[in-house]
């Protein structure tokens, strides 16, 4: 632990530094403390499957990699039961700043002794998440999963030609539906629910217009059931691709975008999703003239859909930008999903959610009405050189205020806390 006399002088510094920053953003038309404090304020859902690479609570554990996606890398401490969630991600909460929500997903149920199907979940098997957030004053999100078991092992759930298998997972969304509707009852703000299921093939099928059929059919079945659509907000996540699914996905984006017009649900942006060269930020301006609202899956590909740690590179700093830029912060639901079993899971944890937090931030301290001027008036050189500009102002001096002011460590310190827990906690895990 840093010393109480280093912690002051740390204050001071980041004080001082600030008092400059401010300055110099101010004669950029920036207000830094609007900025610290509007970035503070935007909720982002920390994903739980983080914790234990994706693996979910039932007995017997149904495989990890299953469904396209998958978490590699055998570092030790790997959380193995919703207490050990729950501690770890405890940690995780205190060393970052700002406004905080949980996603969970269906299969982090915790049933005890009996084995409850996913059909069949219900409110009270998430009462240990309920109490946990309740106690630290955060919100629930939900998936339904569609993956991981053994009613999806031949790549398909609702777009399946068999009708049992169908139906299940119909039952297994409107059971879904209705533990959000009670997340958001108990909690007071709406619970956000995604659906995203993984069905597709590995090569070309003969028939890719049947499943796409039946996945409509099955979305509106479960669809049907009145929930209170203000507390239950639907979403549905498209993708491009996944392991064993590369040529074909059912759930594509055009479906999706396509779908939740025409269903009024949210559509739902994984930056891991799309060809390697696409803009996921340039959508935003486009999707956003026809949706309310948004859902973003913040993760990083590296090659593929990875799903690595998400850090502050041009893909996430370009997509809050343009959200900045439009002055759409509120019409987003910002949420993580990256799982990287090859380091410390808290620490994973602590670098994405801050890395997207800086993103925002950094979208806020845009002086987009200086760029907009330039370019109105046609001076397209001023706007590029703004903007380069922009790149080397202080704005590390005004995230540090922005966790001084939220009381959370500035600066590395946080992995000291990291180092503690690792030794004293997860080292025990074998
Ligand atoms: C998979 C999707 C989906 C999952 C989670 C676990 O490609 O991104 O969001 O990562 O539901
Ligand atoms: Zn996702």
């Amino acid at each position: 632990m840093p010393s109480k006399s280093s912690r002051i002088s740390q204050s001071r510094r980041i004080e001082q530094a600030y008092r400059l920053a401010r300055e110099a953003y101010a004669t950029f038309g920036v207000d830094t403390d609007a900025a610290i404090k509007r970035a503070l304020q935007v909720p982002i859902s920390l994903h739980c499957w983080q914790a234990d690479d994706v693996r979910g609570l039932e007995t017997p554990v149904a495989g990890r990699d299953s469904g396209g996606i998958m978490a590699t890398g055998g570092y030790p401490g790997r959380a193995r039961d919703g207490d050990e969630m729950r501690a770890d991600l405890d940690l995780v909460l205190k060393l970052l700043p700002g406004a905080q929500r949980l996603n969970l997903h269906a299969f982090y149920a915790e049933t005890g002794d009996t084995a409850v199907d996913r059909d069949e979940l219900a409110p009270e098997h998430f009462s240990r998440w309920l109490d946990w957030a309740g106690r630290r004053k955060i919100g629930l999100d939900f998936n339904p999963t569609y993956f991981a078991h053994p009613r999806a092992a031949s790549g398909f759930t609702l777009s399946s030609a068999d009708k049992g298998v169908r139906r299940f997972w119909v039952n297994h969304g409107r059971a879904c539906r209705r533990i959000a509707e009670h997340f958001a009852k108990k909690q007071g703000t709406p619970c956000v629910i995604n659906h995203w299921i993984p069905d597709g093939t590995k090569d070309q099928p003969a028939d890719r217009w049947g499943p796409r059929a039946r996945l409509v059919e099955s979305l509106d079945a479960i669809l049907k059931d009145k929930v209170n659509t203000r507390q239950c907000v639907d979403a549905v996540e498209g993708k491009l691709f996944g392991l064993g699914s590369e040529d074909y996905i059912v759930g594509s984006h055009e479906f999706y975008y396509s779908y939740a017009q025409s269903r009024k649900l949210v559509p739902c942006l994984d930056l891991g999703h799309y060809h390697p060269t696409e803009s996921v930020a340039d959508k935003v301006s486009a999707l956003l003239q026809f949706h309310p609202k948004l859902l973003l899956h913040t993760s990083r590909p590296i090659r593929w859909d990875s799903d690595h740690v998400v850090i502050l590179n041009d893909d996430t700093r370009a997509l809050f930008m343009e959200i900045a830029r439009g002055g759409a912060l509120d019409r987003v639901y910002v949420a993580l999903d990256f799982f990287d079993a090859s380091i410390n899971r808290i620490a994973a944890y602590v670098v994405g959610a801050r890395a997207t937090r800086q993103a925002i931030l950094l979208g806020l301290l845009d002086p987009t009405e200086l760029l907009k001027m330039a370019d109105n008036a046609g001076r397209g050189h001023e706007r590029l050189a703004l903007m380069e500009h922009a790149k080397a102002m202080p704005w590390g001096a005004v995230w540090d205020m922005l966790c001084e002011r939220d009381g959370v460590p500035a600066g590395e310190t946080w992995l000291v806390d990291v180092a503690n827990y690792e030794s004293e906690v997860l080292s025990q895990r074998r």
